[in-house]
């Protein structure tokens, strides 16, 4: 199965060389690696051209959302694998989501949280800040009581979809809740879900973009709590 890589960037000039750099050598020939860069204003463009993938351009930021959005209607491969930009996903962990759907999943979620043998060395509190983590877990224990689910990480942007799967779900989310917006749409779609355990790293350049705005967590939270609300009512 040929596979897409779909990264949705912001500012990311430091990490997105580098990563690109490492994702290719884990990839065959005819696998691709979208870059799509959502009007950085560093020379993050400049440096992912430098690298073997393709790189799509939005004019003006418009979010994380709008930018898998433009991923994936771009994607040309059976597999639609989505990781951070900001170097913090781990490219030799890809094959383990890609064995997931192998397996005969659908959806197959890196997930932080879910245990194993090594869970406590798989992240520092660095990589994770306690805030985020305290957020995400709140909003998957909400999640999976009205889904009737057991998700460890609702939150993870690392993942891998079988390509025709993810097309039919019409995503619509322009900023971070689109994780949230294809995690209960693939419920309602009745998709095959697993989690696999992957690490988190910590961010080398730059910096989050939920720091630069003000209240930013609280905001995506938020934003979080109303796309559940909708999923609930109005997504079957
Ligand atoms: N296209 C696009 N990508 C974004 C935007 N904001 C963040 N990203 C990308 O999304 C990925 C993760 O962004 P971060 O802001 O680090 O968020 P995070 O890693 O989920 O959360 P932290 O744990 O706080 O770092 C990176 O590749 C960012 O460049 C945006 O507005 N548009
Ligand atoms: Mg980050």
């Amino acid at each position: 199965m040929n596979k897409s890589i779909l990264i949705p960037v912001f500012n990311e000039q430091g990490n997105i060389g580098s990563l690109i750099t490492k994702i290719n050598k884990k990839i065959d020939t005819d696998d691709e690696i979208i870059i799509i860069d959502d009007g950085s204003t560093d020379k993050t463009h400049q440096e992912a051209g430098e690298h073997k993938c393709k790189v799509l351009k939005h004019d003006k930021n418009l979010g994380k959302g709008a930018a898998m959005r433009t991923g994936i209607k771009n994607a040309k491969g059976q597999l639609i694998i989505f990781m951070g930009g900001d170097g913090q996903d781990d490219p030799e962990e890809i094959d383990l989501l890609i064995n997931g759907v192998i397996e005969g999943y659908d959806y197959v979620i890196g997930s932080r949280f879910v245990k194993d043998s090594n869970l406590k060395d798989r992240y520092s509190n660095k990589a994770i800040l306690p805030i985020n983590k305290i957020g995400n877990k709140s909003l998957t224990f909400l999640i999976n009581i009205l889904f009737g689910q057991s998700i460890t990480d609702s939150q993870s942007e690392f993942k891998c979809f079988k390509a025709d799967k993810l097309k039919e779900l019409n995503l619509e989310s322009n900023r971070y809740e689109i994780e949230t917006e294809l995690l209960i749409k693939s419920f309602r779609n009745k998709l095959k879900i697993k989690e696999v355990p992957v690490h988190r790293y910590e961010r080398i350049h730059g910096k989050s973009n939920l720091f630069d705005v003000p209240f930013g967590r609280f905001i995506f939270g938020l934003k979080v709590l109303k796309t559940i609300i909708k999923g609930y009512l109005f997504w079957k």
